[in-house]
């Protein structure tokens, strides 16, 4: 263990996977070990297939919710655009102008996400002062992407950092490859999954939670790594932790479990989806079970998955099902527990014990990437994707009219070859669910059904019963504000949202009354999720501002700061602790440090 030179790039012990950087004022901190992998990470291993995340794309966004929203508020409409506009839309009917608005905003990483456990017949985290004994459990001290069920970690954070740019805010920073997952705490140790794309390595990584040191580090063996969407990594789904073990997905690679020093326990394999954006819903764990839900083009189900064995326990067909990237929640309600899963169109319920569909809610997007907020008796669902806001919709025109316009060779059929319009082709490969190198109305209709039905909403629901609950459960809705990846963050009776362009919408949780629509000064897409802790809740844009706003009713930005560095990962706030994954670095800000 060798102090690391103040301030310089060290490549750790013969490798050059992660390298520290200490942080000038802490650089006493800085160690590092050598890897533990040696035996587990053989180059040259026959490779397997396995995907990542990515994300969707939609093609025209019209934006007209932004642009209403700038308009009425004098903001600019400026934002640096991920890829040139596509505003062709012949054989979709564009109801509504694209505008100078962002194209699309994919989805993220994001996601990712998760629950925890929880104890017997509480829903939430925040109850967790009731059960010390629950509390005291490694599972239950782990912290993870919404392993809160939503909700904040709890009432023991803080203090935590008004600047982020403050002298002695930055614990230390440790530049790590590549993903989008967002980091797990656990037994001291931070898990993050990560990307090299010069080897085209996929790999789990433990550091140390004190000084960012890698403690470990693990690469699955890949044949190939699926393509992903322009904004998407390989290795964005995050890991869920019981304690004991990490379940670590990688996409059509499938579900390693690893225990918390490394050795791997078993291996699921799954896949591959046929997703040219490939997978990015992250496992949950609920009773003994890791629960994966995979909603591709074809083929879409929910699972679970025997924590000790690997061994699969039950598998739900999801027919109706086409791509969307969320990620189960668990929801206890009247003393059972189910599983919340949001796909397109539909919000259902399912009973984890054997996977049974018990019940669900319609009038979601026709991409959902957000995860499912439960609260005691409430959920909330918030989805957004383009042409699904009234008065900006895409609708698909009818397959005979396609057939007139395309149809060369009349065979009633449609070849990519005979399709001239950018719309379809953009979205051919989910369109054409055989495969077949061509469309016929079967394709056509399903995905112009799912263009009819979408619809961009907020909603807040109180399910009881089976079957189709959707105008039963209602409790309010709001059209607007929904994002298109960053689920919202539920604290003390306020729903954030935080959607492209870095417009905040609070709603009131219980009556769905907009406390304020206000912009932090983050403009660009958002893909990490809004966390809180001691009074402030964080943002960070893709573009890299994380922004810091004060947790009250009335708005306040607090401040502001750019690290350059694209971010893709919700923050994880821990005690008086905020990690935020960069691009480029894993960041730990104290807030006890002096200047905070
Ligand atoms: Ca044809
Ligand atoms: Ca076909």
């Amino acid at each position: 263990m060798n102090p690391v030179e103040c301030g310089t790039p060290v490549p750790l012990s013969g490798h050059a996977d992660l390298i520290m950087h200490a942080a000038p004022e802490d650089c006493a901190s800085y160690t590092h070990l050598p890897r533990s992998d040696e035996t587990e990470n053989p180059k040259g291993i026959p490779a397997q297939p396995w995907a990542a995340r990515r994300n969707p794309v939609g093609i025209g966004d019209p934006c007209k919710e932004q642009r209403r929203l700038a308009h009425s508020k004098g903001w600019s409409m400026n934002r640096i655009p991920a890829a040139p506009p596509n505003r062709t839309a012949t054989a979709f009917v564009v109801v509504l102008s694209l505008g100078a608005c962002y194209p699309n905003s994919p989805n993220q990483p994001r996601i990712m996400s998760y629950i925890r456990k929880i104890s017997q017949g509480l829903g939430c985290w925040a109850m967790a002062a009731t059960a010390a004994l629950a509390a005291n459990s490694p599972e239950a001290s782990s912290k993870f992407f919404r392993s809160d069920t939503g909700k904040n970690f709890g009432l023991k954070t803080g203090p935590l950092p008004d600047r982020l740019d403050a002298p002695g805010a930055l614990r230390w920073r440790l530049p790590v490859d590549s993903g989008h997952s967002t980091p797990v705490l656990c037994g001291g140790k931070i898990i993050l999954t990560t990307y090299r794309d010069a080897e085209k390595e996929l790999a789990t990584v433990a550091l140390d939670q004190e000084t960012g040191r890698l403690l470990w580090k693990q690469v699955v063996p890949t044949a190939r790594i699926e393509p992903v969407h322009r904004t998407g990594n390989p290795a964005a789904s995050t890991p869920a932790f019981d304690g004991e073990r990490l379940y670590v997905f990688f996409g059509s690679h499938g579900l390693v479990c690893y225990d918390l020093d490394g050795k791997k326990l078993w291996h699921h394999p799954l896949g591959p989806f046929q997703d040219e954006f490939g997978s990015s819903s992250s496992p949950v764990l609920v009773d003994d079970k890791v629960i994966l839900q995979e909603d591709h083009d074809l083929n879409s189900f929910l699972m679970a998955i025997d924590r000790s064995t690997g061994q699969m326990v039950w598998k739900t067909p999801r027919p109706d099902a086409v791509r969307s990237y969320s990620t189960p929640t668990v929801w206890t309600a009247n003393g059972r527990k189910q599983l919340l899963v949001a796909g397109a169109l539909e919000l259902a319920g399912y009973d984890p014990s054997n996977g049974e569909k018990l019940w669900w809610v319609n009038g979601l997007a026709r991409i959902v990437i957000p995860i499912p907020v439960a609260a005691q008796d409430m959920i909330y669902m918030a989805s957004w994707s383009p042409g699904g806001d009234s008065g900006a919709r895409i609708a698909l025109e009818s397959w005979a009219s396609a057939l007139g316009r395309f149809d060369k060779n009349k065979d009633g059929k449609l070849a990519k070859a005979e399709v001239e319009d950018a719309q379809v082709l953009d979205r051919f490969f989910r369109m054409d669910l055989d495969q077949s190198g061509d469309l016929i109305q079967k394709e056509w209709d399903r995905h112009a059904e799912v263009f009819r039905r979408a619809q961009n909403a907020v909603l807040a629901l109180k399910p009881s019963g089976r079957g189709d609950l959707t105008e039963k459960a209602l409790l309010w809705k709001h059209p607007r504000g929904a994002p298109y990846v960053a689920t919202p963050l539920l604290d003390n009776g306020i729903l954030w949202m935080v959607k492209d362009l870095g417009i905040v919408t609070k709603l009131d949780a219980v009556s769905g009354r907009v406390l304020s629509e206000e912009r932090v000064p983050g403009i660009g897409s958002y893909y990490a999720s809004p966390v809180t802790g001691d009074g402030k809740v964080y943002f960070a844009s893709e573009l890299g501002v994380a922004s810091i706003v004060a947790n009250q009713p009335g708005w306040r930005v607090i401040s502001s700061h750019d690290f350059k560095e694209k971010i893709y990962a919700t923050p994880v706030i821990d005690r008086d602790r905020i990690y935020i994954r960069t691009e480029k670095a894993l960041y730990c800000f104290q807030g006890k440090a002096a200047g905070n």
